[in-house]
């Protein structure tokens, strides 16, 4: 059996199990970067999550269940908009609104950051007002970036107007975004400060911080990029892979999450670690956020 005629959806799961009737969970590819400021390619992230999370092992050793159990059904990738970001995102937004009303919880594939403002609006209108964590190297706080309010450096600020948003990992952003955030008492983890605990006592801090519901939104550059490389915008320093599975259990374990995403995986020709890390760490999201 060649490639092309093995399943297509997350997890190579067998058609039957991953019906979108049963599914807990939808996955929802959206192949489009066209905000990119440095390395391009996000385009590709989706495709690339799907074809590794073929080789993800079911079972999952720290939670001792399957968490595919639940139901997970994918979607067929979301063709592009041509008239810009912001069609693209309320294209994202009607999708994730339908998944939603059916009562599942949408896990978004980017594709770029700005992606995210369409799964949290539609993740607003169904459950009201969100917490947003925000795990990322970059704040995303601009206002505008090239000429548009919905390019990816502005995430965060456009997430704001669906709930409290709290950035962890963060290490790189302009003085105007340090004085906005500091003016507007942003929540803010910083990837220097997580580095010196050893008890990761931010977790309790960070958990603390949210009231249900919460969404999760996961820039991959807020990951430490020994952990995924493969990113358009790579920062140094940033979350362990185990930092990352630890905060994200902890918000499944205390909090009720609604909507989650991965998003700017920018393939590198020649290598599949950042691709398999990637499809691992939203599988992890399922065991850890759909129970
Ligand atoms: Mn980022």
């Amino acid at each position: 059996m060649t490639a092309a005629h093995l399943p297509q959806n997350f997890l190579g799961l067998p058609e039957a199990d991953a019906t979108y009737e049963r599914a807990r969970v939808v996955v929802l590819p959206v192949p489009y970067d066209s905000t990119a400021s440095y390395g391009a390619g996000a385009r590709f992230g989706p495709a690339a999550i799907l074809e590794a999370s073929r080789q993800v092992e079911l079972y999952d050793d720290e939670l001792g269940r399957t968490p595919a159990e639940v139901g997970v059904h994918t979607l067929a990738p979301l063709l592009p908009v041509m008239s810009g970001p912001q069609g693209m995102i309320d294209a994202v937004a009607e999708v994730a609104d339908r998944c939603c009303a059916d009562g599942k919880l949408p896990l978004m594939l980017g594709g770029e950051h700005s992606l995210s403002v369409g799964t949290v609006r539609a993740c607003a209108r169904a459950h009201g007002r969100l917490s947003i964590l925000q795990i990322d190297a970059h704040a995303d706080l601009r206002d505008s970036y090239e000429g548009t309010p919905f390019s990816h450096a502005c995430a965060a600020r456009r997430l704001l107007d669906f709930g409290e948003v709290t950035g962890v990992g963060i290490r790189a952003l302009s003085a105007e975004e340090q004085e906005f955030a500091t003016r507007t008492g942003r929540r803010i983890f910083w990837a220097r400060d997580i580095a010196r605990d050893r008890d990761d006592r931010w977790i309790d801090q960070v958990v603390a911080g949210l009231e249900d519901p919460v969404y999760v939104t996961f820039d991959l550059d807020g990951l430490d990029p020994a952990v995924i490389p493969a990113t358009g915008t790579p920062e140094p320093g940033g979350l362990g892979w185990y930092q990352a599975l630890a905060l994200l259990r902890r918000v499944g374990e205390s909090r009720r999450v609604v909507g989650c995403d991965v998003v700017e995986l920018a393939p590198a020709p020649g290598s599949h670690v950042s691709d398999f890390a990637a499809a691992r760490l939203a599988y992890k999201m399922i065991g850890y956020f759909a129970r």
